[in-house]
């Protein structure tokens, strides 16, 4: 836990989020300020504070990120009709929160 970091806060439950899932390793909520229909972030619970800072001990939980927002996508229906997943990486790849999260966002109508 980073002090300060509001997404450590959010995984320790000392600031409210409801979880659409949640296991050892990471939980997955719904982005506040939704850029798509379904707009979710995918945030492994070891504090790491961007892309830049993963070592080879990270491979792991990196490889899970993606793998679960696989499963995300299909739980949140955008599976077939596709979506986007993306890091934001330092300030100017307009990273706001330094707490490593992968973006998934998609759900728009065709
Ligand atoms: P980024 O720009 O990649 O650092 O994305 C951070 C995202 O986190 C941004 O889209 C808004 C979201 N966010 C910031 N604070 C909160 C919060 O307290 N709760 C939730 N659910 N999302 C947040």
């Amino acid at each position: 836990m980073e002090k300060d970091c509001i997404f450590c806060k959010i995984i320790d439950k000392e600031l409210p989020s409801d979880f659409i899932y949640e296991n050892d390793r990471l939980v997955v909520f719904r982005d506040i300020n939704p850029h798509a229909p379904v707009h979710i972030l995918i945030v492994p619970k070891k504090h790491i504070r961007s892309i830049n800072d993963l070592t080879e001990e990270d491979n792991e939980i990196v490889s899970e990120l993606i793998s679960v927002a696989k499963d995300m996508a299909k739980q949140e229906s955008v599976s077939e009709s596709g979506y986007k997943l993306f890091f934001n990486v330092e300030r100017g790849g307009g990273q706001v929160i330094f707490h490593l999260h992968l973006h998934l966002i998609g759900g728009w109508k065709r």
